[in-house]
């Protein structure tokens, strides 16, 4: 195993060479040695409780408690962790396009938090970012209308600078909105029976089973990963599948690993869905590449009864180049999750044809055209993170957007990584990627992109629903620890 520590020569040398040079060398590889000592046999997917909330005056409250715990990963080993209304992970918050929504967010930790709803459309106070803290003890109650369509989001903590090891710890969650369209057509959608959440996560252990967040100056750099994969906070999970398809809500809820999934036997599957929404038909692929906050609902047809495991396969990435493939376009290899069919007692329905009616996203007529360059340059301490050369500062607003009118958001990426850009209070159309058209599974609406080393990303962008001069959204980096180094600006919509 190599060091993690660059020579003093490369700490001097900071430029992207010298970067790639050393990861060419192998000075990067990660280690991946799981420890001896923590075991667990396969075990049943946990599947969160769903919480559909209770309504009060026409509103839909949910009572969401923050708080630290233990969690029984391995055999006969209690891991400090943090969840919500539980000890590791949340509830999956289930609500309808139209509902108006109140989250009661009790704040147990010792520590300041905030809960950012990661995909929604609301008013900036109620995003739950930096500017919406809470303090320990405190109640945070943010009520808005959900006017985003069916959906998978999920809500994670968004402390500035603590962001990454308050989801590492476990501060996070899915949400399933569903609407009257996604209702009327025949997808799988009896949650925990054919409709599964699926949060991918990877984590490292102490010896003694314990998951502090303590990344090396290599993890702070690259992401940081971990060599234990885990599905809803299950280590080792299998699935009893009982229907001849079974639909997977995927989020990718790592801290900086982006997963290239596919099954073991190379079956196809259908994606129907991506951050936003439905897509307009079922797109057939073998692999899909999903990175931090990203989220993908695809159907797999397990009518042979097969026992098949879905798994992160090692990538060189795509569009990155060599640089994209070392530097983090590509991701590590897992065993995540085994489905394993019984007597399939349902025969599901095939797969509607038509999912949705999104027109193409055009650039046609649109004048309004801002960029974004993401920026990594410096190694180990001196490495620094930027969009635009700033590095995120709550009091600067680094762009006024002005609602109602079509932009195009120029994101490129000049760094050796690839990097997740997220953007807040927005799904947006991805137009091009380097003047290519995007594949088809991201043709749909989206709210964060992979943007590859070397490579320029146009999406078509618009907001349209609410203004604050005075409280900005965020756009960030969602590898947590690029965000955390400040790899995010602030935006307002006026
Ligand atoms: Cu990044």
């Amino acid at each position: 195993m190599k060091s993690d520590n660059p020579s003093r020569r490369d700490v001097l040398k900071s430029s992207a060479a010298t970067f790639a040079l050393a990861a060419a060398g192998g000075i990067f590889a990660a280690p991946h040695t799981a420890h001896a000592a923590l075991a667990t046999n396969p075990k049943p997917l946990q599947i969160p409780p769903l919480e559909v909330g209770r309504i009060l005056d026409g509103v839909r409250v949910y009572d969401l408690a923050i708080q630290p715990g233990t969690t029984g990963f391995f055999d006969g080993v209690d891991t400090k962790t943090m969840g919500i209304n539980g000890s590791f992970l949340g509830p999956v918050l289930r609500m309808s396009t139209g509902d108006t929504v109140r989250m009661n967010v009790t704040n147990g930790l010792r520590e300041n938090t905030a809960l950012h709803w990661h995909g929604f459309t609301l008013p900036a106070m109620m995003d739950g970012g930096p500017h919406q803290q809470i303090e320990p003890g405190a109640v945070w109650s943010p009520e808005f209308k959900v006017v985003n369509k069916a959906s998978t989001m999920w809500y994670h903590s968004h402390q500035l600078h603590k962001t990454a090891p308050q989801v590492w710890a476990g501060i996070a969650g899915l949400i399933m909105i569903d609407d009257e369209h996604s209702n009327s057509l025949d997808l799988p959608s009896t949650y925990g029976v054919d409709d599964i959440p699926v949060v991918l996560q990877d984590r490292d252990f102490t010896r003694s089973g314990q998951m502090p967040y303590s990344p090396s100056m290599h993890s702070r750099m690259m992401g940081l990963t971990g060599n234990v994969a885990m599905v809803n906070g299950t280590v080792r999970p299998f699935f009893d599948v009982t229907t001849s398809l079974v639909r997977l809500r995927l989020l990718n809820g790592a801290n900086g690993s982006i997963y290239t999934l596919a099954f073991s036997d190379g079956r196809s599957f259908d994606q129907i869905a991506s951050d936003g929404g439905l897509l307009n038909a079922p797109v057939q692929m073998r692999a899909l590449r999903l990175s931090p906050g990203e989220r993908a609902e695809i159907v797999v047809d397990m009518s042979d009864a097969r026992t098949v495991m879905l798994q992160s396969v090692a990538s060189t990435g795509g569009g990155g180049g060599m640089m994209g493939g070392m530097m983090g376009g590509g991701g590590p290899a897992f065993d995540f999750l085994e489905l394993r069919p019984g007597d399939l007692a349902q025969t599901s329905p095939s797969l509607p044809v038509t999912l949705a009616n999104l027109p193409p996203a055009s650039a046609q007529g649109v004048n309004k055209v801002r960029k974004f360059e993401l920026q990594m340059s410096g190694m180990g301490p001196f490495a620094k993170f930027r969009i635009n050369g700033e590095t995120m500062k709550m009091n600067r607003v680094n762009e006024i957007v002005e609602k109602g009118v079509d932009e195009i958001w120029e994101v490129s990426n000049t760094g050796p990584m690839a990097h997740p850009f997220h953007i807040h209070n927005t799904q947006f159309r991805i137009l091009d990627r380097n003047g290519r058209a995007p594949g088809a599974g991201e043709l749909g609406l989206k709210d964060t992109v992979l943007v590859d080393a070397n490579e320029r990303v146009r999406i078509l962008i618009r907001f349209d629903h609410y203004t604050d001069p005075d409280v900005p959204y965020m756009y960030h980096c969602h590898i947590l620890e690029h965000e955390d180094a400040g790899m995010m600006g602030q935006f307002t919509v006026v």
